[in-house]
């Protein structure tokens, strides 16, 4: 949807609301604690900072389980090695927010943190791109482009975000077979993601990466509504 001034105030702070819960889920994440105990903190969380509840079920998919895009929480532990997805979102005044990220409690040195830098620099450069009057497919290929040097691109299975409003997915989709256009006011999710499966040739166990923010569409670029650190 198009934001109005009035309606942007409200998904701003939907988005404000969902950004301190993933600053206390940054502190709280070790290795000990179940998935689902980390999606019941995040509930818990989000009506701690006024939201009325989550705006969609709450991923956290930890160690080979991040090789999902949407891994909802098991009773599964989190380990020291584990690199670990956390998506969630709040409703506030009935305005939805989305955010994703992903964490390696314990200090990660092989591979895979080049396949975090990698991702957050794709969705660096999709949100630089962001304006009114682009076309999403745009957006879309610049992410692909991005994992494409490497080769990596049929890692990618998904599209690169969505529009959100008064509901989590709307118009439009951030995709490379889409004909639509950005445009002023609305807001829309960046979210790349490199998932390996139990074969890749990189690594010898399966895993995720995806990091999500929403953004404002503006005339001439955009403003970044979710502000947890990646
Ligand atoms: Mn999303």
């Amino acid at each position: 949807m198009i934001m109005s001034r009035d309606n942007t105030s409200l998904i701003k702070k939907a988005a404000d609301i969902i950004s301190l819960v993933m600053h206390d889920v940054e502190k709280k994440i070790r290795p000990g604690i179940t998935e689902k105990q980390l999606a019941s903190f995040i509930r818990r969380r989000i009506v701690h900072h006024g939201g009325k509840k989550e705006s969609f079920k709450t991923i956290v998919s930890s160690g080979a389980r991040s090789r999902l895009v949407h891994g909802y929480a098991t009773n599964k532990k989190i380990r020291k090695d584990d690199c670990v997805i956390v998506d969630c979102g709040a409703v506030y005044r009935g305005y939805c927010s989305d955010i994703t990220r992903t964490f390696f409690p314990g200090h990660v040195k092989d591979g895979r943190k080049k396949i975090y830098d990698l991702v957050k620099k794709a969705q660096q450069r999709a949100i630089m791109a962001v304006k009114s009057g682009v076309p999403v497919k745009r957006i879309d290929r610049i992410v692909r482009e991005c994992f494409g040097v490497l080769g990596l691109e049929k890692y990618y299975p998904h599209t690169t975000g969505h529009g959100i409003g008064v509901k989590v997915h709307e118009f439009p989709r951030i995709s490379v077979r889409s004909d639509d256009k950005l445009s002023e006011g609305m807001v829309v999710t960046i979210e790349p993601g490199l998932y390996f499966k139990d074969k890749s040739r990189y690594f010898k166990r399966p895993f995720g990466v995806r990091i999500e923010d929403m953004v404002l569409v503006k005339k001439n670029g955009c403003e970044i509504l979710t502000t947890a650190r990646k």
